[in-house]
């Protein structure tokens, strides 16, 4: 075959790979949500993704779903397939065993203890190994891996919805509802994708949000709340024993050990955090915490202040801001960042080219923070 049909046939096939990562995101934490398909002469003989740590990677699922049609096929992984012996065996060994005559992957594993490159292993027992085909699209599709293990803590989306003028809400606070239902819906699929929702207390206080994925087979995430004094009330809704995930307030050295009984009485966890050098808490902290139980990516729901105090701590990964075509004014009325921003232009959080989703009648503007 000609080199370039090659690659077109490798890009194809690894993009219906990275369709599969769909079916595990959000529930294989604090693994990736791999996909892999095996393809003999042309066509797909075995699909695996990767549904949860502790059960098998995709690699061997779908090599048993191939069967004996592996044998001289071609596998392709959205991941640089693991070569140890972790919670399942080395994927490699497994690859070997089923005869497969070329692999061909997406992003690279920089997990340390996955061991040496399972790709390096691989072309060292004669297999064809191609790396890198759709690369960027694969590291995208398994960012809160890579954001988690290379930094050890969750990868963060800062969602934000307003209207065309910049404003989170009305003047006198009302803000149901500024986006239609198909941007809302996808923020619930957001949820689900995330492991953890994060707001801070006003708008907790303000919205009595559930923070739920309220789908159909939907799974809700871990609910956090950044509250330094513990203002908020035990009987608010994210304290719904009805909700799965569980719920974390996250408080100062001012709150009162009073509170954090009355928060702990409903089934909350309460963590402590220490005062941020530039003021307010240390969210490092918070996410540390968080990465260490497993969390691999947080939905950063609002509001302005906790969100500036996350990006002013340099610990944002990735906005998405929804625009509903709608103006409300008002020189009182929520903005979308709060804080005390930068003193310059030239100080600007920089953002690399967002992509453009419609969700009529709104539009979502998506852009990862540029590498300091
Ligand atoms: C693969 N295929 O489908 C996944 C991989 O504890 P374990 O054994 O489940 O291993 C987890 C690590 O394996 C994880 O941190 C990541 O480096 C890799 N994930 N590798 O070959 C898969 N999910
Ligand atoms: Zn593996």
């Amino acid at each position: 075959m000609e080199q370039a049909d090659q690659q077109r046939l490798d890009r194809h096939f690894m993009a219906r790979a990275l369709a599969l990562t769909r079916r595990g995101l959000g529930r294989s934490s604090p693994n990736p949500a791999v996909g892999a398909l095996v393809v003999a002469e042309g066509r797909i003989v075995g699909r695996g993704w990767h549904v949860k740590k502790g059960q098998p990677h995709a690699e061997p699922l779908a090599l048993a779903q191939a069967g004996a049609a592996a044998r001289g096929a071609t596998l392709y992984v959205t991941l640089e397939p693991c070569n140890h012996q972790g919670a399942t065996p080395p994927c490699t060994q497994a690859i070997l065993r089923a005869g497969v005559a070329r692999v061909v992957y997406g992003a690279g594993d920089p997990n340390p203890t996955v061991a040496g490159g399972g790709g390096a292993f691989l072309a060292g027992r004669g297999l064809a190994v191609e790396a890198g085909v759709l690369a960027e699209q694969c590291a995208f599709e398994h960012r809160f891996f890579l954001t988690h293990i290379t930094k050890g803590r969750p990868h963060v989306i800062l969602k934000t919805a307003a209207t065309l003028d910049g404003k989170t809400a009305t003047a006198s606070g009302d803000s149901r509802w500024i986006t239609g239902p198909a941007s809302r819906r996808f923020v619930h699929r957001l949820r689900g994708w995330c492991d953890c929702v994060c707001v801070g207390v006003g708008t907790a206080l303000v919205d009595d949000p559930q923070l739920t994925c309220r789908l159909p087979g939907g799974r809700d995430p871990l609910r956090v709340i950044v509250d330094s004094r513990l203002r908020i009330d035990h009987r608010a809704k994210v304290f719904d024993p009805a909700a799965g995930g569980g719920c974390l307030v996250a408080c100062g050295p001012l709150a009162r050990p009073a509170d954090m009984e009355r928060l702990r009485a409903v089934g909350a966890e309460v963590l402590r955090l220490s005062p941020a050098a530039g003021g307010g808490l240390d969210l490092a902290e918070l996410l540390d915490h968080l990465g260490r139980r497993g969390v691999i990516g947080m939905l950063l729901e609002g509001g302005a202040t906790l969100a500036w105090g996350f990006l002013s701590q340099g610990l944002v990964d990735e906005v998405m801001y929804f625009f509903a075509p709608k103006l409300l004014g008002g020189a009182t009325a929520a903005p979308m960042l709060g804080g005390a921003g930068v003193a310059a232009m030239a100080q600007a959080i920089e953002l690399g080219a967002p992509r453009l989703r419609r969700f009529n009648p709104d539009v979502l503007l998506w852009a990862s923070l540029a590498a300091p």
